[in-house]
């Protein structure tokens, strides 16, 4: 007989038509999927995202089984579980007399580096639910002198035909952004995702996390999240129907206890393989072609996903695995425990962190215009902003989550994502929310102890920064404006930007 090899199925490699899966021999191969310490600890993964994956991973385990395959399943109280996935997959080839391993690449480098070093031999294939492949990134980035999302994401529409017309896009214009910031309504028309109930699987795993993970950050319940291929698919088509249509016009907006407004929530489903990527987007399209959807929003969403999302994960694999390291503006600050707690009087965070804590989720403009913004304005270390995020999101994995926290949100790669620093003082915030109504400091007010301190700190940052950024003609307007104001005001400015930032390194509420 010839020895069985084992198929090797991470957590966010729950796709039916997962690449190592294709490469198997259903009746001579075995399947390891294994809840495993080291992965939920690599940093502190909030309670629900954990819960998440293991309901996602039981559950595909069983339709596995019903389709015929071997699976070896470790439950995280299993007594045997060695507490890693190499660690499993050693224990397993013991028990089966296996010497290979098939693998589909998995999305951080920490994971490749411990797949390369096993005393075993591992075939890794390309993860093929993405649209770009290494090779196409790697080809479309050479001798560029910058990598611009939005080049790469015409190329996208070009290889996928999603909104074209022969060889031009759809309308005649790429991109129909500009429609699409919009501040927040008065009132929504969409209640928000379908939320599911847990069944007697996902009900185990709650009771399973509720006891090894007591003390972790995050509310494990209501847990609502789709935990099945069909459920997500429901939940999606509900959302192609109520929501898409307002997508664009207010995917900039936040509302003050509105936690999903008209987003998708379909991050951590693609991520996990619930839901495919081409497959939602070829729904959004056909919702535009039959007249249910405005152009603007459905380019907008089609954007987001075979543009965003497939851009990061080719500047991830790109940088190779220092990227997470780097910090060009070398900054250096703890961050602040209101991150944790929510604990400030800055309305828009605590509304954010909370929303984060109940759902671990935020929307895009929350992860990018509040926490992410004041942890840039702030100087907060970005090594440790990206552990945060890496660890609050329900979708947080490393090729995703290191481009958006180091590159767009944080300019630690030095501009390889962006052109220039997502900053703004408390202005914008006011303008696509309302925030502010409701906070302790106030937006109007540039100096003294009821500042917005988004206003102060954005002087600080221009101004620590000013040998950087000076020259760059997207950022000239604003070194314009501050060198218009009085020397004794950018004075003040910054001195009480300078106690706010004491205040902060003393552990004062803020
Ligand atoms: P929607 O607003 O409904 O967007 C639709 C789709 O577009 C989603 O499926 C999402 O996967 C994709 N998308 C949109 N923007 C991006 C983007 N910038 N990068 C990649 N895909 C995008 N996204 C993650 O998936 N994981 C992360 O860990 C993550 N961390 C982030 C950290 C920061 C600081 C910032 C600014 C953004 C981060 N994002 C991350 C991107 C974005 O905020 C989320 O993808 C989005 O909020 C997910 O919610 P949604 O599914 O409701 O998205
Ligand atoms: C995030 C995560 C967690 C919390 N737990 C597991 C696990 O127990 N078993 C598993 O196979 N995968 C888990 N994951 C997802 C992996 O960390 C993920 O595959 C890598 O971060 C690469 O994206
Ligand atoms: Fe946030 Fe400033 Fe508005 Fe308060 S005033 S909610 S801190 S932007």
């Amino acid at each position: 007989m010839v020895a069985p090899r084992l198929v090797l199925i991470l957590g966010d490699q729950c796709s039916p038509d997962i690449a190592a899966l294709a490469e198997a021999d259903r009746d001579r191969d075995i399947v390891v999927m294994a809840e495993v310490a080291e992965e939920t600890e690599y940093v502190p993964h909030h309670v629900k995202k954990i819960a998440f994956l293991f309901a996602v991973m039981r559950h595909f385990a069983e339709d596995l089984r019903a389709d015929g395959w071997t699976v070896e399943y470790t439950k995280l109280d299993d007594p045997e579980n060695s507490g890693s996935i190499d660690g499993e997959l050693l224990r397993y080839a013991i028990k089966h007399d296996a010497c290979e391993v098939l693998a589909t690449e998995p999305g951080e480098f920490r994971l490749i580096e411990r797949l390369e070093a096993m005393p075993l031999d591992v075939l890794s294939f390309e993860d093929r639910r993405f649209i770009a492949r290494h090779e196409d990134f790697e080809t479309w980035a050479d001798g560029r002198k910058q990598l611009r999302m939005e080049y790469f994401y015409r190329d996208m529409r070009r290889k996928t035909g999603l909104l074209m017309d022969g060889d031009q896009p759809e309308g005649g214009k790429w991109n129909y952004d500009h429609d699409n910031r919009k501040p927040a309504p008065d009132a929504l028309t969409y209640s928000g995702p379908m939320c599911f109930t847990p069944d007697t699987i996902t009900e185990e795993v709650l009771t399973l996390v509720e006891t090894r993970f007591t003390g972790s950050f995050g509310a494990l319940t209501p847990f609502w999240f789709a935990a099945t291929r069909a459920q997500a698919k429901q939940h999606l088509t509900r959302w192609l129907k109520e929501a898409l249509p307002s997508f664009g016009d207010y995917q900039d907006a936040m509302l003050s206890g509105e936690r999903f407004l008209y987003h998708s929530i379909t991050s951590l489903y693609i991520h996990v393989g619930l839901l495919d990527p081409l497959e939602v987007c070829q729904a959004a399209e056909e919702a535009y072609k039959s007249g249910q959807a405005p152009l603007n929003a459905v380019e907008g969403f089609i954007r987001q996903i075979i543009g965003w999302r497939e851009y990061m994960r080719g500047i991830y694999f790109h940088e190779g695995p220092d990227y997470t390291t780097r910090n060009t503006l070398n900054h250096s600050r703890h961050l602040p425990s209101f991150f944790w707690d929510a604990n400030t009087d800055m309305a828009c965070i605590r509304d954010t962190v909370e929303a984060t804590r109940d759902e671990a989720y935020a929307h895009h403009i929350q992860r990018l215009m509040v926490t992410g913004n004041f942890a840039l304005l702030a100087g907060i270390d970005p090594a440790e902003v990206h552990e945060w995020y890496l660890a609050v999101y329900a979708d947080a994995y490393e090729w995703v989550e290191a481009p958006n926290v180091i590159g767009m949100s944080q300019f630690a790669d030095g501009g390889i994502v962006g052109s220039k620093p997502y900053i703004s003082s408390g202005n914008y915030i006011n303008k696509m929310s309302n925030y502010c109504k409701g906070c302790a400091y106030n937006v109007k007010d540039k100096t003294g102890d009821t500042a917005c301190p988004f206003n102060t700190l954005y002087w600080h940052f221009l101004d620590r920064h000013r040998d950087r950024f000076e020259n760059n003609p997207r950022m000239a307007q604003m070194y314009r404006t501050w060198d218009r104001m009085a020397e004794d005001r950018r004075k003040t400015v910054l001195s009480d930007a300078t106690l706010f930032l004491d205040r902060l390194d003393e552990g004062q509420r803020v």
